[in-house]
């Protein structure tokens, strides 16, 4: 503990930004070294809760491995050299391959921390705008695009997505998510644990759905598995038992509903007998949870990673809106409701028009002519855009937050297409899998060092707060934050002559943002959060339809032409009689650890002590038939690829599934990380398929991926 009578000792408070859960932190510090990291208990939202990965906050800063200066690679070796240098020969660089083969000939990725940091969420895209690129990918399209998709064709815009109302529902359906792992997604909810028991407690239920009995799962109050890849047709057959059992009743917000007619045509044939065999889970059990789920008046269907990263996530998310829509719970408290963020990044005046979304296949990607959204390319194309020879051949990749050859499918491949480049760019805080590939690595300051305002995640919270986070310490000299990188390749991109270069602070726009935004003429700047530093709690989440809708009718279409017609995609797997594939008879899925944070800090002491968590859990009948037993190395083998590591045999598992956790495999040549040979695991994205697809949405298909599974020597102990 901090020696309080310590007079030279500081406190900081800030929002930790390495979840979405974005707790408020207590950080003592003394002559720039963090002494301890606590939870804030003043901090409206987290009420001082967090988990041990913020702890790890003084790993990273501490990190002798972090890079600090800019690196040069020449053949294998690297070379430290100075922030102007590096930023002018970037730029050379890259202006040479925009101007030989064309702005889109620079491939962008901007991996997850992006939007854990508005210092590079508000620097980059006018980098990326000075690039004038349009091959740009993101972590979305193996995460969330089905998220998107859902509330853009539903609710008008990608970015209004309701979020479940915990504190207040009765009864909580969770179909592929893992919040007590991950502390919840597209649901900023601290403390979720806390949460999730005070449903319990007031008589309320929490039910789940998953192949695997997940860390939630043991604390629901039921679980039910379902075979990867099939909660279509389980979403389905509840919409069809909605209409069979007349069970429909949107409430309050039935007169702006079009087309329920259609849809309950649409479900007609999926009844809960039909859509068993294929998902595993009773037509009892299934007419049940609807019931109870139509019956409960406040109650909230949420989905996760597990139904958005599957063949089917586009059609999932419809449905999971729908499912909330005809029963009343869209919008209500106790059920999905839409946040009031202080800075709303959908604002539209009272009388003028909604602008129509329209950043949907507007161009295609080149080989594959995968259709762009949000004006991304699904990142499952990076590889074959960089390999392909043609006009439009990548030749120059920027990431930038990002490890997509642990995180992207079949990373091998992308690992491979990376190191043929003509040049590549990190930005970046790790020499890793990924960055290793670079020409330069471009540092910036990171974590507690930099200001941070939670662009994305106020807009999912689950309670309206708004939290500024300043630095910790001052800035070190030749040390640039993210948005100055950025910036300064924007200007060198740019025609504007040197002596006019202005650099454009994340600071001012959020000023601008929180002034404009729905609580500015209530007093919020940035000011007023300057002098809170806990946070201010702007109170729970309301009702606000039809106001809040970004449709240009003002309505919500329930049956978008778009997704009827996917249903014929869904509808052949279920026509289909042959074993979809018998040399993989095996579906994969991935998992995450509270200890894991996608694919980093897995060199963080305080989160790797213990045991090898990258392990491949099984159910004990498939080990039985294979011959496998706990501790034991297994060859496990898909389309794509091949990995091996320790068997883990548990009847958590449902059986003919098995489990590895995303984000390892830090074995490979000409990284700096220090991960210790025990902790480096095997990656799962080794095995997931670029070429199997969500393809309505783009979204990579990283849940149920066929493998088939052997048991080969040695035995790890
Ligand atoms: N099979 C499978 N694959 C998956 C998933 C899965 O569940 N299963 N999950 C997917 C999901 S949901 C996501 S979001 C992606 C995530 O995958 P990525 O987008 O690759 O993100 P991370 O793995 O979090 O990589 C973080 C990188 O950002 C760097 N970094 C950290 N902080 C900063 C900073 O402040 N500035 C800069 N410039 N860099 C920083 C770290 O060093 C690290 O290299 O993985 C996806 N891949
Ligand atoms: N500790 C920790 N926290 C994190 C992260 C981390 O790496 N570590 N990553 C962060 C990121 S980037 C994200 S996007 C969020 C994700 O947050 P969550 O969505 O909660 O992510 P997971 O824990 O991967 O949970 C996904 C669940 O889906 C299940 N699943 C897999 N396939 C299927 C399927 O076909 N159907 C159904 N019904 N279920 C399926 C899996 O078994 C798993 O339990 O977590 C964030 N928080
Ligand atoms: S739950 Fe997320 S935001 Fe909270 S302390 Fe842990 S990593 Fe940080
Ligand atoms: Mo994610």
């Amino acid at each position: 503990m901090a020696n309080t009578t310590d007079l030279s000792l500081q406190t900081h408070y800030r929002a930790c930004n390495l979840c979405e859960a974005i707790c408020g932190l207590t950080i003592t510090h003394k002559d720039g070294a963090i002494v301890s990291i606590a939870g804030d208990p003043a901090d409206p939202f987290s009420r001082g809760h967090i988990c041990p990965k913020a702890v790890a906050l003084k790993d990273i800063y501490e990190d002798p491995n972090r890079l600090r200066r800019p690196m040069r690679r020449r053949g294998n070796d690297w070379q430290e050299i100075g922030w102007e240098q590096a930023l002018d020969e970037v730029a050379d660089r890259l202006r040479q391959v925009r101007d030989t083969h064309g702005p889109s000939a620079i491939g962008v990725y901007a991996g997850n921390p992006t939007v854990h940091n508005s210092g590079s969420f508000l620097g980059m895209p006018g980098f990326v705008k000075a690039l004038g690129t349009r091959t740009v990918f993101s972590a979305s399209s193996v995460d969330q695009f089905p998220h998107h998709f859902a509330a853009w064709q539903l609710f008008g815009h990608p970015l209004l997505m309701p979020v479940p109302d915990i504190d207040r529902t009765d009864f909580w359906l969770i179909m592929g998510g893992n919040p007590i792992a991950s502390n919840g997604s597209i649901m900023t909810a601290p403390d979720v644990s806390t949460r999730l028991r005070a449903i319990q407690q007031r008589g309320g239920k929490v039910v789940v759905i998953d192949p695997r009995r997940t860390e939630t799962a043991q604390r629901a109050d039921e679980h039910y598995f379902i075979r990867p890849g099939t909660d279509v047709f389980l979403l389905l057959a509840m919409t069809q038992v909605l209409f069979a059992e007349n069970l429909v009743n949107p409430g309050r917000i039935t007169a702006i509903i079009d087309n329920i007619d259609m849809l309950r045509d649409a479900v007609t044939e999926y009844t809960p007998e039909r859509v068993a065999p294929l998902t595993g889970v009773e037509p009892g059990t299934l007419r049940r949870l609807t019931q109870e789920f139509a019956g409960t008046s406040r109650a909230a269907l949420y989905g996760r990673v597990g139904v958005s990263t599957q063949e089917f996530g586009g059609l999932c998310l419809w449905l999971i809106n729908v499912l909330n829509l005809l029963t009343g719970h869209l919008d209500e408290p106790g059920g999905m409701l839409f946040s009031s963020p202080a800075i709303d990044l959908l604002v539209t005046r009272p009388g003028v028009p909604r602008p129509v979304y329209n950043k949907f296949n507007r161009f295609q990607s080149r080989v594959r002519g995968k259709a762009e959204f949000m004006g991304e390319l699904p990142v499952a194309c990076l590889a074959e855009e960089v390999e392909t020879p043609g006009p439009g051949q990548i030749r120059a990749v920027v990431t930038s937050c990002g490890n997509p050859v642990l995180s992207t499918p079949n990373g091998r491949r992308l690992d491979q297409a990376l190191a043929g480049l003509e040049f590549m760019v990190s930005v970046d805080i790790y020499m890793n899998e990924t960055t290793r590939h670079a020409d330069y690595i471009l540092p910036p300051l990171t974590g507690v060092e930099t200001a941070n305002y939670d662009l994305t995640f106020h807009v999912l919270a689950i309670r309206n707060t708004s939290r500024y986070s300043e630095p910790m310490v001052p800035k070190p000299a030749g040390t640039l934050y993210d948005w100055e990188i950025f910036e300064n390749l924007r200007l060198r991109l740019s025609d504007v002559p040197r002596e006019e270069w202005a650099l454009q602070n994340p600071a001012k726009t959020i000023d601008m943002g929180l002034r404009y935004g729905p609580y500015g003429s209530t007093g919020l700047s940035l000011d007023q959060l300057r002098d809170h530093p806990h946070g201010i709690d702007l109170g729970p989440l309301r009702s606000q339809l039809p106001d809040r809708l970004q449709t240009q009718d003002g309505r919500i279409n329930a049956a978008p032409a778009i997704f009827l017609a996917d249903l014929a995609r869904a509808e052949a797997v279920l026509l289909a009689t042959a074993t979809p594939d018998a040399s993989h008879p095996l579906l994969l899925i991935s998992r995450r650890h509270l200890r894991d944070n996608n694919s980093w800090m897995h060199n963080a002491p305080v989160l790797v002590k213990g045991r090898n968590r990258c392990t491949l859990m099984l159910h004990p009948d498939d080990a039985t038939r294979l011959g496998i037993s706990t501790g034991q190395a297994v060859r496990v083998r898909s389309r794509v690829g091949e990995v091996e590591l320790p068997a883990d045999v548990t009847p958590d598992m449902m059986p003919g599934v098995v489990c590895m956790p995303h984000g390892y495999g830090h074995n490979r040549p000409g990284t700096r990380l220090d991960v210790a040979q025990q902790h480096a695991g095997a990656s799962v994205n080794d095995l997931t398929d670029e070429a199997f697809a969500d393809t309505l949405t783009g979204n990579a298909a990283l849940s149920g991926v066929p493998v088939r599974v052997e048991g080969i020597t040695p035995t790890y102990s």
